[in-house]
């Protein structure tokens, strides 16, 4: 065969085929025409690659350019008209691929109930005056018992009702021969804080803290509490009133009903429990009362010139009361499908 007649055979091919895959419209007609064209065994490609052995060995080189650029022109045609139709691969468009499904939703991490509740506590009382402030979990007796008025032989300092740690202590040189704790409270932080400033001071401190208990349905082991201090000229138990209740109307609803016992605890006087109404019962939420004058003297404030008040709740019961959660454990049960749902 003439280069010649070759290159004719392909002009024309070519034409035909660029015509061919434009009109096929749907898969069946473009597969069709693929096999016409493209086919391994059959196909018009197939043909005018054997006429190459008859050409004059002169013009084989111009001849097999032609015929590559015919190969990849046809190939691209093709794969054009597979993108137009929606389809893709050597047996164009998969019949099993649905766009109009929903994608694969991707697994996304959340915060935890406890530490939404923390953020949320934190703003409420943020916006009433109180600044944040931390001390550590680890703590030495000073902290934790002594300078919040409870005495060497104090029942709350027994072993059977804190963590006391192994290690001696080499931190603080206000621990009671090196022992150390995990704080049973976050009352501690109140003597933190009124060690290293002066009054007017407003503060909470939310975090963890450790107690021997066995769990139950209202207790954990490790649980967080939400401490409040308020120290100025002139702070009443009718300050300490109206700062809680602001605080449960906004963080429980306008509904809450709060309720003021008579109690006792070392560092206030007058103390009281504070209880909440739920579920028709009421619901011990937190201790607080007005800072005993041993607690000032302590951090070396004057009682006769300032007074103030402190709390502290349970934030697991805050959280569980907000969300209808009834049991504390399935807070840290680790159970996703429990999590998710906040
Ligand atoms: C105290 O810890 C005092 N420090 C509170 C206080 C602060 C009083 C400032 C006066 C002034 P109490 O031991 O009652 O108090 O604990 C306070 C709250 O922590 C409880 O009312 C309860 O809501 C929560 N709580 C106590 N033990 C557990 C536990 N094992 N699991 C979950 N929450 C607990």
């Amino acid at each position: 065969m003439s280069l010649e007649s070759f290159l004719t055979t392909l002009d024309q091919l070519e034409r035909e085929s660029l015509v061919a895959f434009d009109a096929a419209d749907d898969a069946d007609s473009l597969e069709e025409v693929r096999v016409r064209y493209l086919g391994a065994k059959k196909g018009a490609l197939k043909d005018v690659q054997k006429q190459m052995g008859s050409i004059d060995p002169s013009d084989r080189k111009a001849a097999g350019m032609r015929l590559n650029e015919f190969k990849s022109k046809i190939q691209s045609v093709f794969e054009a008209s597979q993108d137009r139709l929606g389809g893709g691969g050597e047996a164009g468009v998969d019949p099993t691929f649905d766009p109009s499904l929903p994608g694969i939703r991707p697994n996304l991490g959340h915060i935890h109930p406890i530490t939404q509740t923390v953020n949320h506590l934190m703003e409420i009382m943020g916006r009433m005056g109180f600044e944040a402030a931390e001390g550590p979990e680890v703590e030495d007796p000073w902290h934790n018992f002594v300078a919040l008025n409870i005495p060497e032989d104090h029942p709350a300092r027994d072993p059977l009702d804190n963590f006391y740690l192994a290690t001696a202590s080499a931190n603080s040189d206000r621990s009671v021969e090196g022992e150390q704790l995990l704080r049973s409270q976050t009352s501690t932080v109140q003597i933190r804080v009124m060690e290293n400033r002066k009054p007017p001071i407003r503060v909470i401190s939310l975090g963890r803290v450790y107690r021997p208990d066995d769990p139950d349905a209202t207790h954990f082991p490790m649980f967080h509490q939400m401490e409040g201090l308020y120290v100025d000229e002139h702070v009443t138990m009718a300050n300490l009133k109206t700062v809680l209740r602001v605080f449960a109307t906004n963080y429980l609803g306008g509904d809450v009903q709060i309720r003021f016992r008579p109690s006792f605890f070392p560092f206030t006087e007058p103390s009281v429990e504070v209880d909440f109404l739920w579920n028709g019962n009421w619901i011990e939420f937190g201790g607080a009362g007005m800072v005993d004058p041993a607690v000032f003297e302590a951090v070396g404030y004057d009682p006769e010139k300032v007074s103030g008040f402190a709390f502290g709740l349970g934030v697991e019961r805050l959280c569980m009361r907000r969300h209808g959660i009834t049991d504390i454990r399935d807070l840290y049960s680790g159970d996703l499908r429990f999590l998710r749902q906040f």
